[in-house]
């Protein structure tokens, strides 16, 4: 479509702008890494007259299989056949690179910001200047702690805190089922980035209904920032710390790798019939075979393909509809004996 009415010539010299501006910050930066904007993704003047919605997305990294995947949900359905011009920052786990992004974002005058908070805290500043330039941000996956909501317009991601509670329900029915109810059951965590919601909510979810059980020993909470290598290092030390460990929970599949080289290195086993109880949380493929190999006991679901609920959520704002402020995605729980019957179809 050409630009015809005085809001599509608007956007239309919106976009030959941003792609300016990107051309420029590559050529002042001297690298093409830190936009992370393909050539191909460089719109024709032809296409910028296409009236395509300008999206800035600030993701917080690819730290994880579940972060991969969230990012091709996301640059897979905000694509130029539906209606999007997407410029895609990775900011390496780094809040100042995602403020940095988000600024790029604002003075290119993008239509919408999305962006998942690598952490909670720290964004009044910047989403003030982003509603200050009448942006609307759209936050995904995490959550940023503010004291005025207004700073954003809606939010898409998981129900963490409930997350966190379907690990403790599992592990209250599983000790029932194997007569261990009133078993002293030694507990250990490796958690997820400190100060992210998802090791927030986990945490909290499981330690509300934890705490109603006395005979639970959390006998440590440890960071390892959701990444295999880390996980595996702190298993290692928590190993050596407590060598009395009956269950471990790993609040995402990639620190569960780096653990269970760290437990086999030790010659311990897990899961259905190992000598260590172990829950998950991600459900990445990977993972999900080995729940079907028994060798994880229960992995929580964590959907990453958010990409329709950004762009439903796009496209209600692009029609002046209301939207709903939280948007939770749809997830299960995994167990050797439901896996199986939904390997086949995953596409994550
Ligand atoms: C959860 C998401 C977490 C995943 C990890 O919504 O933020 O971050 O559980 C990822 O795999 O690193």
């Amino acid at each position: 479509m050409r630009c015809q009415s005085k809001k599509n010539r608007g956007r239309c010299y919106r976009i030959i702008f941003v792609v300016a501006s990107f051309l420029l910050t590559m050529a002042l930066s001297g690298c093409g890494s830190f936009w992370d904007v393909a050539p191909e993704d460089i719109l024709s003047e032809t296409e910028a007259e296409e009236d395509l919605i300008v999206v800035g997305f600030s993701q917080l990294g690819s730290e994880s299989l579940w972060r991969s995947a969230n990012s091709e949900s996301i640059q897979g359905t905000l694509t130029r056949e539906n209606g999007f011009f997407l410029e895609f920052n990775n900011a390496r786990q780094k809040q100042e690179n995602q403020i940095k992004a988000i600024r790029g974002f604002i003075s290119q005058r993008v239509d919408y910001i999305i962006f998942s908070p690598v952490t909670e805290d720290g964004w009044e500043t910047v989403l003030q200047e982003a509603k200050d330039a009448d942006i609307p941000v759209i936050l995904v996956d995490r959550k940023a702690s503010v004291s005025d909501d207004s700073l954003y317009t809606a939010w898409v991601g998981s129900d963490m805190h409930k997350e966190g509670e379907k690990a403790a329900i599992w592990l209250e029915d599983y000790l029932i089922e194997t007569g261990r109810e009133d078993e002293q059951i030694n507990i250990v965590v490796l958690q997820g980035t400190v100060g992210s919601s998802a090791q927030i909510e986990r945490t909290a979810g499981f330690n509300a209904i934890a705490s109603s059980h006395p005979e639970w020993h959390i006998r440590a909470q440890e960071s390892a920032d959701f990444t295999t290598a880390k996980g595996k290092e702190v298993m290692e030390q928590l190993l050596a710390k407590f060598p009395d460990i009956d269950v471990i929970i790993s609040q995402n599949d990639d620190m569960t790798f780096g653990a269970l080289q760290a437990l086999e290195e030790n010659g311990i086993s897990t899961g259905v019939n190992g000598d260590v109880v172990l829950i998950s949380f991600d459900a990445v493929y990977d993972a999900l075979e080995l729940v079907s190999e028994g060798i994880i006991n229960v992995d929580i679901e964590c959907n990453p393909e958010q990409g329709e609920y950004i762009m439903e959520l796009i496209r209600k704002l692009e029609n002046g509809e209301a939207v709903e402020k939280e948007n939770c995605v749809e997830e299960k729980v995994f167990t050797q004996e439901n896996v199986d019957q939904y390997l086949g179809m995953r596409t994550y």
